[in-house]
């Protein structure tokens, strides 16, 4: 996969080349190209804002460095190829595991990280001859900009591609894939603090873990997380299930 990221503070970006991202990158992976806009402006000043049209606080992020930049990216990439653009904003379709599965089966991704008051309206509505716009929200909580916001969705999307993560069973256990959340897990010593270890998980009976662990996952997500419960599968579930 392909990953562009344009934005006016690139070392924000830094934490891409680290950890197991990093590591997806250097196994060929996972390439990650981070632009400056910055370079992309025509004026003495280096200016990327101005005062919005019809009034109001803040500041708009001008089209022209914007038009430039994703032009030059687009050029970048395979010849013809359609890259989806990921325009973070709190006003955009909520990211969720769903979504990260969607974009790890993308070739090409391209993130244009806003600030301020956001970027001027015709940007993506002229980007969408030539990519697929989609407008995405990490939450319903406001951030300064973009940058970290694609920290969080590369990092999701990133551990889902093949070959990135060691464990493939990992993967399929874990909170939100089956739309439960993960019941605890302990690990030695047995006992710490005075605290030990639920004795079923040391009883060898690998059907009655399997079946103790699901209990967990159901109650932690009724209680933390009714929402969820609410939108599960009801054919998805056992009879064990129903009586949790
Ligand atoms: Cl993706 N961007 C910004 N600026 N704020 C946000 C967000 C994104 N998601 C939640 N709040």
């Amino acid at each position: 996969m392909r990953i562009d990221v344009v934005t006016v503070f690139p070392d924000y970006l830094a934490p891409l080349q680290l950890s197991l991202l990093g590591k997806a990158q250097e196994a060929g992976r996972l390439e990650a190209h981070v632009h400056d806009l910055r370079a992309f402006t025509t004026d003495r000043h280096r200016s990327v804002d101005d005062t919005p049209y019809g009034g109001g606080a803040g500041m708009v992020m001008t089209p022209g460095p914007w038009g430039a930049a994703l032009d030059a990216v687009l050029a970048q990439g395979p010849e013809g190829a359609r890259p989806r653009l990921v325009v973070p904003s709190p006003a955009g379709r909520v990211f969720t595991q769903d979504v990260a599965a969607e974009y790890a089966a993308d070739p090409w991704l391209v993130f244009a990280c806003g600030r301020y008051e956001g970027i001027d309206a015709r940007v993506l509505e002229d980007a969408r001859s030539r990519y697929d716009v989609d407008e995405l929200s990490i939450g319903d909580y406001v951030l300064f900009g973009g940058e970290v916001a694609v920290l969080v969705v590369v990092e999701a999307v990133g551990r889902l591609l093949p070959g990135v993560l060691g464990n493939a069973e990992s993967l399929a256990e874990e909170s939100h894939t089956g739309g439960l959340l993960e019941a605890p897990t302990w690990t030695k010593p047995a006992q710490w603090r005075g605290l030990g270890v639920p004795d079923v998980l040391v009883s060898g009976d690998h059907a009655r873990i399997a079946r103790w662990r699901r209990d967990e996952s159901l109650r932690r997500t009724a209680s933390t997380r009714p929402d969820l419960l609410a939108r599960l599968d009801v054919d998805g579930l056992d009879r064990a299930d129903l009586a949790v």
